[in-house]
């Protein structure tokens, strides 16, 4: 049985490793479609061997595509994801523009792939933040149950996209070489104001919201609720940029409802699906977005006990926010439906 693969945004920081993985993973294609902006039309990308012509993406784009995978940005998907469903597609959405409807299910794999099979034509993805943060919680969930999480990310500048990497590589670049470096794109593009990145840290990813909180930090809160289907979860975040090109590093604090054994939680973490246990400090070994890089898993270590609070927990979570966060959760999804339903 093979399938019609369509990759809205095929150019992206995020397309680029849709298709990477859909040929990696030896997805059952029949036909695969990339479609990106009139811009990208006509340029050519390989793909198994094999050259495939960039389309632009339109309503119409998407006739006997039986997955699209959209992350194009949310304004596309909102244009254009209803028209590959009407054509009969299920669509897997990368960006924000569908996570909070009530029809659409937010799905991890690990997590609630339960939700995914009651789809109603579109599944969404969940931010990258949020995707390591739950997978790795998942079984501490199951078990123990959650209070509270506070959390601090150090995010990789490839989650805004491949402008955001060149940023950073030619800020660095220009500042090492004693040049003025460059600022147009961190921490919004559509902001008039932007700060430098190389050799920075900025503690904003995405435009503030009336509480103080930022839309990235929110999300954060908000989709851990939708996807844990819990919304007595108390979730604060501090989302930070950082200079690092791939891999999103997380500090993440944790109230469990049931008192623990450490040792419990760890053997938990060891066995969880996805999850890679990194934690022997007496070797200096903890997860590191060097590591992560490149690969699917979500790395956790620093796994110790809170100085104060009895069920206080906290851990450092590592993943590619570029795969685990993003690509690969989505083709993970096409996956586990084909698996589900054949
Ligand atoms: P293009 O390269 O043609 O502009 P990133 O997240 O790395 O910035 O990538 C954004 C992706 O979204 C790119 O593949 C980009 O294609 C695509 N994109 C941007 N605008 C549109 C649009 N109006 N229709 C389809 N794809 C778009
Ligand atoms: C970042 N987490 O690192 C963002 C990127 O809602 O899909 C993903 C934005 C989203 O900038």
């Amino acid at each position: 049985l093979t399938f019609n693969v369509a990759v809205v945004g095929a150019t992206g920081a995020v397309g680029q490793q849709m298709i990477q993985l859909l040929e990696k993973r030896n997805f059952p294609i029949k036909q695969l479609k990339l479609l990106a902006s009139g811009r990208s039309a006509g340029k050519t990308v390989t793909f198994k061997g094999q050259e495939i012509v960039l389309e632009e993406a339109t309503p119409d784009s998407f006739a006997g595509v039986d997955f699209a995978l959209f992350s194009a940005g949310g304004s596309v998907s909102k244009e254009l994801a209803h028209h590959a469903v009407r054509h009969g597609a299920v669509v897997i959405d990368n960006t924000s523009a569908f996570r909070m409807d009530p029809d659409v299910p937010l799905v991890v794999p690990e997590v609630n792939m339960d939700a995914a099979l009651a789809h109603n034509g579109i599944i969404a993805n969940p931010n990258c933040s949020t995707i390591q943060m739950v997978a790795a919680l998942k079984p501490l969930y199951d078990r123990f149950g959650i209070d509270r999480i506070i959390v601090s990310t150090y995010q990789a500048v490839s989650g805004a996209g491949q402008s955001a990497i060149n940023e950073l590589l030619d800020q660095s670049r220009d500042i090492l070489d004693g040049k003025e470096p460059q600022c147009n794109v961190l921490p919004v593009g559509k902001l008039p104001v932007h700060h430098q990145i190389a050799y920075n840290a900025i503690p904003q990813i995405d435009v503030f919201t009336d509480n103080g909180f930022t839309y990235e930090e929110m999300k954060m809160v908000n989709e851990t609720k939708k996807i844990f289907g819990d919304d007595t979860v108390l979730v604060s975040a501090t989302c930070v940029r950082i200079p690092v090109v791939y891999g999103h590093s997380e500090s993440v604090y944790v109230e469990l409802k049931q008192d623990y054994d450490l040792a419990e939680v760890k053997a938990l973490l060891e066995n969880a699906p996805g999850i890679v246990l990194v934690d022997v400090p007496g070797e200096q070994q903890y997860p590191l977005a060097t590591d992560a890089t490149g690969k699917l898993e979500v790395f956790v270590g620093r796994v110790r006990r809170d100085l104060h609070h009895p069920r206080g927990l906290h851990m450092w979570i590592v993943s590619d926010n570029l795969l685990k966060g993003a690509a690969w959760n989505t083709v993970q999804i096409a996956e586990e439906l084909i698996k589900a339903r054949v």
